[in-house]
């Protein structure tokens, strides 16, 4: 495949940009290649600056559940723009996804928005500590929410309960105040909280991980983190940024059943224009500035542009059958890549949840992040690289999601099993 036009941009970009890229992962060194340029998309296909055309199971990492350029969503933007493309004062398009959004998802009485998922996640956790007047949190190895000081932490070694830093530049007077558990392991939350009773403001988890591949929930998991919160007098937050609207139209929280105290989203609801939101029950959301004391703000949140992309989405996801079509394809191609692996002789072990799935490079059950990194990575970058080859982009990294949209064609499905099996057989 020429991908000569991308490498020359990628050596421009790296001279400009920290990495050559604006988000690490796009980088694709954890698959020991280098990036392919987009220079536009329509439906499931993306095509990159060489005119190579891929299968994209991306979907920019989650937003596109519709595909790209779906033309209602195109010609609403467009229209909207011509009215201006930013005003920093209220607009009718923010009350009606607020509307939206409160209907689609019960818990949500009162909904703030924000231009991505890392500041909802921040604001969210804020809030929790403002209501709860504790200042520690409790998140989930394997579990990501964005670049927070206070979420990039990862668990204190021995039996020192608090956090330590995760990245240079995150003071350790921050990562302290964060507790970190084991995804599906309810008792590591329990001695958690049992070391810190009083002091927890929030437990923020993923109903269903997606940043360590897609792990789901283990039965009883979500069901006990609800009653130890109500217990503790704890805020639940979910990070619904990814399933939000994705594995339902009430995302995980419908799914499952499982009602948090507060809910974080992002992704699809700006229809792939920047927006973050975060929830909740009234009595918890009044306390946000400038009814309350909570301080959060933004320039561009809000946003006419990005509020007329998400209110049209959530528009067609709505109309009845929508997941339901979406299941069929999502089931037909993670069981096609099962299937191929097994004719193939390579043991790996497939998720999925709705239109999220992963193929994770070990044999044995994934349920965690300890499982999760058990993986053979070198064996997954090999399965990247030949597959692009072959036309299908897939998330550069065994520890990230694939997502199937509505715009995957059948013959898109079957040509993807098929590059799969061919891959499998090359491992
Ligand atoms: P953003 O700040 O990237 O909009 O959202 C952060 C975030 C919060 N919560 C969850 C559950 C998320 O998945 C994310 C971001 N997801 C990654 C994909 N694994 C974004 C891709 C990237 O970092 O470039």
């Amino acid at each position: 495949m020429d991908t000569t036009r991308s490498k020359e941009l990628f050596s421009r970009a790296q001279e400009y940009i920290p990495g050559g890229v604006n988000s690490p992962v796009r980088a694709f060194r954890s698959v020991g290649a280098d990036p392919v340029f987009i220079k536009g998309a329509s439906g499931s296909t993306i095509t990159d600056v060489d005119d190579n055309q891929y299968v994209d199971y991306v979907g920019s990492w989650g937003p596109m559940i519709l595909g790209h350029c779906h033309p209602q969503i195109v010609a609403a933007v467009k229209s909207a723009i011509e009215h201006g493309s930013s005003f920093g004062a209220p607009t009718e398009l923010e009350v009606t996804l607020a509307e939206m959004v409160v209907e689609a998802v019960p818990s949500i009485e009162m909904v703030r928005m924000v231009s991505s998922g890392t500041e909802a996640t921040m604001s969210a956790i804020r809030l929790a500590r403002g209501y709860t007047g504790r200042d520690k949190i409790l998140k989930f190895s394997g579990c990501y929410h964005g670049h927070a000081d206070s979420l990039l932490v990862k668990a204190g070694s021995g039996a020192a309960t608090f956090g330590v830093p995760d990245s240079p530049g995150v003071p350790s007077d921050f990562a302290k105040h964060t507790l970190t558990a084991k995804f599906n392991d309810l008792e590591s939350v329990k001695a958690l909280l049992a070391g810190n009773s009083g002091n927890v403001a929030c437990i923020i988890v993923e109903p269903v991980a997606g940043n360590m591949g897609t792990v789901p929930p283990r039965d009883g998991f979500l069901e006990g983190l609800r009653t130890l919160c109500n217990n503790e007098g704890i805020i639940l937050i979910f990070d619904e940024v990814m399933t939000g609207f994705r594995v339902a139209y009430g995302g995980a929280q419908e799914l499952y059943g499982v009602t948090p105290d507060m809910t974080t989203l992002g992704k699809i609801i700006g229809g792939g224009l920047p927006v973050g939101a975060f929830g909740g029950r009234k009595e918890i959301m009044r306390l946000l500035s400038p009814s309350g004391g909570v301080y959060q703000a933004g320039t561009l949140s809000g946003n006419p542009l990005a509020m007329t992309a998400g209110i049209e989405t959530l528009k067609l996801l709505r109309q009845d059958g929508f997941y339901a079509r979406l299941e069929e394809k999502s089931r037909a191609l993670a069981d096609g890549i099962a299937a191929a692996s097994r004719s193939a002789s390579y043991p790996v072990y497939s998720t999925r949840v709705g239109s999220m799935f992963c193929t994770f490079f070990t044999p044995g059950e994934v349920f965690d992040w300890t499982t999760a990194a058990a993986c053979d990575t070198a064996a997954f970058s090999k399965y990247f690289r030949c597959m692009l080859n072959e036309g299908i982009y897939l998330a550069p990294s065994q520890f990230e999601t694939a997502f199937v949209s509505i715009a995957h064609t059948d013959t898109e499905i079957e040509r993807t099993i098929a590059a799969a099996h061919r891959c499998f057989k090359a491992l």
